[in-house]
């Protein structure tokens, strides 16, 4: 009898799935590296290097297990340098009797290769990754008869469905979410832990690159990679978090600060989109290291944390499902700005913005608040096309993946989808960026100043973003309060904060 070809993608790196149970099956697990996936947006270099090496060590770790592996080399003469390309020249060697896939997770694979399997001469069986808390289509059963999607509503749903965090059917402590005490910024007097980082050299594959000239964005030091690459070392990850940052977790959730790029942050993104950990390992081993230390860790900083795995995470996939592909291309303010460059290369005078672009650039990674309220806030404030804005998310960070990146960044960062995911705009003045970070105090610009010289551009843009916007907004119930306070301005105000916000747009690439 004929072997199955089995397809393995590159976050795909799931040892827990049932396809790992037994080596004994008659099937050859292929798994490729490819121009097509390398280049489908302009990443950051540790992206791709984070990719490539834990796709090896996973091949290299089925083998030794006894299972059969393909794994085409970028440099492979053999490489077609296409999922497709590759997977149709192996089918038709005729050595395969059928072809295998799990469920992938961005749209764009899933139709090539339902395209693909539509015309291939084997059968063909798609099966589930085995990861996910839910399932692809779980909004609209969630969410049956309900008008809007709302976060909340679902992750009590899968904290009931997983008895998470649950006594009795009731949550723990009495409150389902404590996002009102997590809220702090950092002070002095708290240091966050150094990151547990790995020390890898990759310089060969950094120079397999180089050869193939795959455009790239950031830096990386090829003798120190930085990022857990397999599953022992996502384990260990996992471990130095619940010891180390749990405790504070939920506290300084959306704090930032210019000498501490990872706060209480688990770093866990790029090991779960990979599925080297599957969320529910994550959830459980963390609530494990809450009830041992409940003297010290409280309800809120576990339930911050729970809730950003079962809630956020599994309700994003579940909009870009339920939405693809028409969501990719609403434009709800209708943005036209092209990005400005110092979004390449941090340099700007607008230390926040410097901070958390110049971060990305060199990290691959930068917090939520710091995607959300800084460099979000910023592209929405200014009118950037939403394209170019997915684009970038898209590029940076080592745990960028479409079905997780786009609805952060389209929905819920720059309110392109009009509120399917989001309840209103994440835009805010320099003063929210002021009470959650220290950047306001280096910077060139004066964050107490709407107009003049030196004024904090968030300050005016904010404002001249809720005047262009007001028929769109006002009368949703959660900005309401902001025109109210708008409308307390004197019009002599209200003009000068328009000229300055005019003056800002004119100039963006100089700010
Ligand atoms: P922690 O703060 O330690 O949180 C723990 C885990 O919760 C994360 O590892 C992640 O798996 C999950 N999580 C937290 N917030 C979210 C969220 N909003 N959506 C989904 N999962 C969440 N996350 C990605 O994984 N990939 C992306 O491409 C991505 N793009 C984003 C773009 C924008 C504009 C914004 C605002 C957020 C984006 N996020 C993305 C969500 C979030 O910023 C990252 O998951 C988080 O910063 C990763 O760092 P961490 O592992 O230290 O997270
Ligand atoms: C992100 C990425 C990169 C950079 N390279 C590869 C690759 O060469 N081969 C591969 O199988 N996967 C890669 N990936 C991850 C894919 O883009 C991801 O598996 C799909 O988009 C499905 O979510
Ligand atoms: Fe950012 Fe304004 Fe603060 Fe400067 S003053 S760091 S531009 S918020």
């Amino acid at each position: 009898m004929k072997p199955t070809l089995r397809l393995i993608l590159g976050d795909q790196l799931n040892i827990q799935h049932s396809w790992f149970k037994s080596p004994a099956s008659a099937a050859v697990y292929l798994m490729m590296e490819v121009r097509e996936e390398a280049t489908y947006a302009r990443h950051h270099i540790q992206k791709v290097i984070a990719f490539f090496v834990a796709m090896r060590e996973f091949a290299a770790e089925i083998e030794r297990k006894g299972f059969k592996v393909i794994y085409l080399t970028l440099d492979d003469t053999q490489n077609l340098h296409s999922l497709s390309s590759n997977i149709e020249h192996l089918l038709n060697s005729g050595t395969y009797g059928a072809f295998e896939y799990q469920l992938p997770d961005e749209y764009r694979v899933d139709r090539a290769l339902s395209d693909l399997t539509a015309h291939l001469s084997v059968p063909t069986r798609v099966v589930d990754s085995e990861h996910f808390l839910t399932e692809r289509d779980s909004l609209s059963r969630i969410f049956r008869g309900r008008k809007r999607y709302v976060m909340e509503h679902f992750y009590r749903e899968v904290r009931k469905r997983y008895d998470i965090l649950l006594e009795e059917g009731e949550p723990i402590g009495g409150k389902w979410n404590y996002d009102a005490e997590n809220r702090n910024r950092l002070p002095d007097s708290v240091v966050p832990p150094a990151p547990l980082t790995f020390s890898r050299d990759v310089s060969e594959i950094v120079d397999v690159l180089e050869r193939a000239k795959i455009p790239t964005i950031g830096t990386l030091s090829p003798k120190n990679f930085p990022w857990p690459v397999t599953r022992q070392e996502a384990l260990e990850t996992l471990e130095y978090f619940c010891k180390h940052c749990l405790l504070h977790f939920g506290t300084y959730q959306d704090a930032m600060h210019t000498a501490h790029r990872f706060l209480f942050h688990s770093r866990l993104s790029f090991s779960m989109n990979v599925k080297l950990l599957s969320p529910l390992e994550v959830i459980q081993r963390s609530i494990k290291e809450w009830q041992k230390q409940q003297r010290q860790i409280t309800i809120s900083q576990i339930e911050g944390f729970v809730r950003q795995i079962a809630g956020w995470r599994e309700f994003m996939r579940a909009i870009y499902w339920s939405q693809m592909p028409e969501y990719k291309e609403l434009n709800y303010f209708e943005h036209t700005r092209p990005l400005p460059g110092y979004f390449w290369n941090a340099k700007t005078k607008m230390n926040c913005v410097k901070h958390a672009v110049k971060q990305s650039l060199e990290e691959a990674y930068a917090h939520h608040i710091q995607r959300l309220m800084v460099t979000g806030n910023f592209t929405l404030l200014t009118g950037i096309e939403p394209a170019a804005v997915n684009e970038w998310y898209l590029g940076i960070y080592a745990d960028a993946l479409e079905w997780v990146q786009l609805p952060n960044t389209h929905g819920m960062s720059q309110f392109a989808d009009g509120g399917i995911l989001a309840t209103k705009p994440y835009v805010s003045s320099g003063n929210y960026i002021n009470k959650m970070s220290n950047y306001c105090s280096g910077c060139f610009y004066n964050q107490k100043a709407r107009t003049g010289e030196k004024a904090c551009p968030f300050n005016s843009l904010y404002w001249d973003f809720m005047r262009r916007n007001r028929a769109r907004l006002e009368t949703n119930p959660r900005i309401g309060m902001a025109y109210r306070t708008f409308d307390k301005l004197s019009p002599e105000e209200k003009k000068a904060i328009e000229r300055q916000a005019a003056h800002y747009l004119e100039t963006i690439e100089e700010l």
